[in-house]
């Protein structure tokens, strides 16, 4: 019941964020890195030359591809978003149906849906470098044990020389991309943070639901840089997040898995906000760390991350894992 009321609340969302979007760009224009209308940017992908394909799934129906892009390397996303309750009835008065085979009670059919409701979403990378080709490639993964010392000996000098930049999460953070889509903001320096859509989420349903709180201290890279001093970020983090979820999209605390990665792929403290019950990438006990867990261990012991043994999982060409490996530690 919440869940419709809450997919009819996002519809309203959607079309008053686009409305926003729409007029913020005539506003001020683009040229900031934020969303590109069809407009003005054309079929950027009319010239790409697909090198591979990464991975695909027929379950999670995406597939993530690797080609250039003028002549840069690019990857790019390609997944078929759910079903929208709120679109059903256009779907069934407005398609092109074509039986395919009818047997008794059972027929079977290929249905053509309007094309504005049979988009495909898209995400693309450009140029990208070698990790990001490597992180969206199907490989076998191995849990590594990672202490104290590893972290300081193997993990930390690893992570200054060879993680993704944190570009975008700057841009985000001065607002110069993405400011149109902020759910909310607290703008202190040292508890502030900025609540968005993840990139994964296209905000067309409640059901997968997926933002990202971005904190505005610039110098926590990770879990592991956190002590009792940042509970009050955390809390800060934690509570109005959850205020901001439930004012937007009319879901309230217990509908929410609030978590923080560890190893994050990007090394500037970030939380993850999703729907219970939808399997986001990197949901798993492996990677995922509550954040509500992280307050209590850090209000138990403040050095409680610079103690434990931390486990992840890392993917088979990870450099990472090589030092690991280098280091006899796998
Ligand atoms: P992570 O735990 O560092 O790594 O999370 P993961 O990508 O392996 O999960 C970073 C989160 O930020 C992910 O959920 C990404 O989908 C999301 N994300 C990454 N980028 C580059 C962007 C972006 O440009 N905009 C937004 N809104 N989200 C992004």
């Amino acid at each position: 019941m919440a869940d419709n009321t809450a997919k009819r609340e996002i519809s309203n969302e959607t079309e008053e964020l686009s409305q926003k979007t729409k007029r913020a760009k005539a506003d001020h224009g683009n040229g900031r890195g934020e969303d590109v209308k069809e407009s003005e940017a054309g079929n950027v992908l009319s010239g790409f030359q697909l090198s591979a394909v990464l991975s695909d799934s027929a379950r999670e129906k995406n597939i993530f591809i690797h080609g250039k892009l003028a002549d840069q390397n690019a990857v790019v996303i390609l997944e078929k978003t759910p079903i929208r309750e709120d679109t059903l009835a256009e779907i069934f008065s407005g398609s092109r149906l074509m039986l395919e085979m009818k047997n008794d009670i059972y027929s079977t059919y290929r249905l053509q849906a309007p094309p504005h409701l049979n988009e495909i979403k898209t995400t693309v990378v450009c140029p990208a470098t070698e990790k990001h080709v490597n992180k969206y490639q199907r490989q076998e993964s191995f849990l590594v044990e990672e202490t104290w010392e590893d972290y300081q000996t193997i993990t930390l000098p690893y992570i200054q020389v060879q993680s993704f930049s944190v570009q975008w999460v700057h841009n985000i953070l001065e607002k110069k991309a993405e400011a149109e889509r902020i759910v909310y903001e607290d703008p202190d320096p040292d508890n502030g943070f900025v609540l968005l859509p993840d990139f994964k989420w296209d905000q067309k349903q409640v059901d997968d639901l997926y933002l990202i709180a971005i904190v505005h201290q610039k110098d926590i890279k990770s879990l592991r840089d956190l002590t009792s001093d940042h509970v009050p970020l955390l809390q800060n983090v934690f509570k109005k997040g959850k205020e901001a979820i439930l004012q937007r999209y009319n879901l309230p605390a217990s509908k929410l898995r609030v978590y923080l990665h560890y190893q994050p792929s990007y090394y500037h403290l970030h939380v993850h906000f999703t729907k219970l019950g939808y399997e986001a990438p990197g949901c798993g006990v492996e990677r995922a760390h509550l954040l509500a867990d992280v307050i209590q261990n850090l209000q138990s012991d403040p050095q409680y991350y610079q103690t434990r043994t931390l486990y992840f999982p890392l993917r088979a060409d990870n450099g990472l894992l090589s030092k690991f490996k280098e280091a006899g530690r796998l």
